[in-house]
């Protein structure tokens, strides 16, 4: 059986875009792979995290991927700080990338102009650390939104270059981004990616909001004045989103959903698109709810996909140890 690996930042309560672009495609194809998912704790701590709220966020995403339907007897859902082949790989990997190729990452650029007091290095050297992440498991496929491809793309680089210069003994991982959805927006700069640290709260459904607060977070987002039910990623971005939004609820497609509302106005349409994502988030919570109401099954989830993920990164980091020539050779 192929290896499945993607990783969750703890950064926030994920969104529906995250369920979306990540969690879903999960779920869907857990079944074909030996699957790894992560919480990447310490990606989230490349900008200050409250410890606290932290801590908090671990446990949350834990019972999110569960509620997604992560299947825990199947999958290997483990925290990323437990298994501490990461940060070791990460630093290997960190070595042999150039700073040249951190600087032109998008998400380091994007994040780096936000912080006003210093730019912390582990921004720069994150993509590293990911690769490492995904390159300790023998990783064949790698699901995750559209704007993690540049990020895929330096793992495909960091491995290659390992295997030529060192020996080969890592796979070359594909990426695997939805059809529908890669990208879901901002509800109020719909020309924004949605993200769980947006400080405008009306930009995202996050996966906890109360339903009424979702809804009305669907009927005030952000639209255009010509009332048309149409998708034009270019010209129409807001109802664009939206309308993949619906599509990807319903398993309609665009068009049939364009045809059904033909001559209605946005309020019918965005009126329903709020019922649809309501009585998906409703059922969603109450699983999530049971996870966190029961710890001690939490916990032992946790603790075993910690094992599991030791036992497998341990053995591909003494493998990088021997191909670069750290340490001793054990007799
Ligand atoms: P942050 O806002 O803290 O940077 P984020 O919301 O971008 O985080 P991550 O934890 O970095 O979320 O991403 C988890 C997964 O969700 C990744 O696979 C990512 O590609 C996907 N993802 C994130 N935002 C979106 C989005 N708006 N649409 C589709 N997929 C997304
Ligand atoms: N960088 C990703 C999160 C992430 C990840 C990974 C995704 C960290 N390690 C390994 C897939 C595989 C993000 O910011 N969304």
């Amino acid at each position: 059986m192929e290896t499945l690996f993607s990783g969750i930042q703890p950064s926030g309560i994920p969104t529906i875009g995250n369920y979306i672009g990540a969690l879903k495609q999960f779920v869907e194809i857990q079944d074909q792979y030996d699957c790894y998912f992560c919480i990447v704790d310490q990606h989230a701590i490349t900008v200050p995290q409250d410890k606290t709220a932290l801590r908090k966020n671990i446990r949350t995403l834990a019972a999110i991927y569960l509620a997604s339907g992560i299947d825990p007897d199947k999958a290997t859902l483990f925290i990323q700080s437990e298994v501490p082949a990461h940060a070791q790989a990460g630093w290997m990997l960190t070595s042999i990338s150039t700073i040249g190729e951190l600087e032109r990452m998008t998400q380091y650029k994007d994040k780096a102009k936000d912080r006003k007091e210093g730019i912390p290095a582990g921004l720069l050297t994150y993509p590293p650390l990911m690769a490492a992440d995904i390159l300790l498991y023998g990783t064949n496929i790698v699901p995750v939104g559209e704007d993690q491809k540049q990020h895929l793309e330096l793992t495909r680089d960091l491995a290659e270059r390992f295997n030529n210069r060192y020996n080969e003994i890592f796979t070359i991982p594909e990426i695997r981004m939805p059809k529908v959805g890669g990208r879901v927006m901002s509800l109020q700069e719909p020309t924004k990616k949605m993200s769980k640290s947006d400080s405008n709260t009306k930009g995202f459904i996050s996966l906890l909001d109360p339903p009424n607060t979702v809804a009305k977070k669907i009927k005030s987002a952000v639209t255009d004045s010509d009332g048309i039910v149409k998708y034009d990623k270019e010209n129409k971005p807001g109802i664009s989103n939206l309308l993949s939004m619906y599509s990807i609820f319903t398993g309609e497609s665009i068009e049939s959903i364009e045809k059904k509302y033909e001559g209605k106005g946005y309020g019918d349409f965005k009126g329903d698109l709020a019922q649809i994502t309501v009585d998906f988030i409703t059922p969603f919570q109450e699983k999530y709810e049971y996870y966190m109401n029961h710890p001690e099954i939490l916990d032992d989830i946790l603790d075993k996909g910690a094992e599991k993920a030791n036992k497998k990164a341990y053995k591909m980091l003494k493998k990088m140890e021997n191909a670069m020539g750290l340490g001793r050779k054990r007799r």
